[in-house]
């Protein structure tokens, strides 16, 4: 019997029990146009990344399959949408993180969107991964924060986002993502995702606001088991930093 290829979720969960946790670099479509995306991709393929998100809370042009398209013809690493609205879904790439957007209290993000959408993923057959999505406070209005219209959860209040979180893993979410927001002046604290990460056993992404590796090595030792980069990378797309972010990531998880 020929063996099922893997899906992308088995692959994030390999990655995490292989290198003890992974690297995500995040592609905002917008920005994503030029003729330097392939070599932006391959860069980050060679740094060592484990996988991209492509998505963005905005989305002003209109080349998400050509983006998707390009990003898969430069590397074999899995390509997710990450979506900022319901015009980011697309048969290119290898899966769709279906975020609900669980710290918030907005129908839209918490169904209404996802009744909308569903019919049209089924039909693609792109990969669901059922993901609770946990806006944090990062220290300025973030895009995220203000495009979904909920408020974010208090840096200060981990149990808070550990409530949270326990709920989402009993309704039976595949994946917790803790964003601070892309841009964000104040990252996810250490604290919170060190308590989330004891409290709740499902994968944990990280992202929004993290600019240096050291960073993330402190975020990994916390418990994340997934790091994102989104703008720091974007302003400095050279495989020198991607690396030092993925060597970061890496070595600080056989730490933990
Ligand atoms: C991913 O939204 C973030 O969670 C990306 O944030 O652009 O600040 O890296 P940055």
């Amino acid at each position: 019997m020929k063996d099922q290829p893997m899906s992308t979720y088995e692959q994030l969960l390999r990655i995490r029990k292989e290198r003890g946790a992974g690297y995500l670099v995040l592609i905002d479509p917008d920005k994503a146009t030029g003729a330097g995306l392939p070599a932006v991709v391959r860069n980050a393929t060679a740094a060592g990344a484990d996988a991209f998100l492509i998505g963005g809370s905005l989305m002003l042009s209109d080349e998400f399959d050509a983006v998707l398209k390009t990003m898969k013809a430069s590397t074999s690493l899995p390509v997710i949408i990450f979506p900022g609205s319901l015009f980011q879904i697309s048969p290119v790439a290898d899966a769709i993180l279906y975020l609900v957007l669980i710290s918030g209290r907005n129908p839209d993000n918490l169904i209404g969107n996802h009744v909308i959408a569903s019919p049209i993923i089924k039909r693609m057959g792109l990969e669901t991964i059922s993901t609770a999505y946990m806006l944090i406070e990062g220290g300025t209005v973030t895009s995220a924060e203000f495009m979904s219209n909920t408020r974010p959860i208090p840096r200060a209040k981990p149990d808070i986002a550990v409530a949270h979180a326990l709920a989402a893993e009993m309704i039976g979410m595949k994946v917790i993502y803790l964003e601070a927001g892309s841009g964000a002046t104040q990252s996810v604290p250490v604290e919170m995702i060190r308590k989330v990460s004891r409290h709740c056993s499902l994968p944990l992404i990280v992202g929004g606001g993290i600019r240096t590796p050291e960073e993330a090595r402190q975020k990994v030792e916390a418990g994340a088991s997934f790091i994102v980069t989104g703008t720091v990378t974007e302003e400095n797309a050279t495989t020198d930093l991607m690396r030092a972010f993925a060597d970061a990531i890496h070595s600080a998880a056989g730490r933990r």
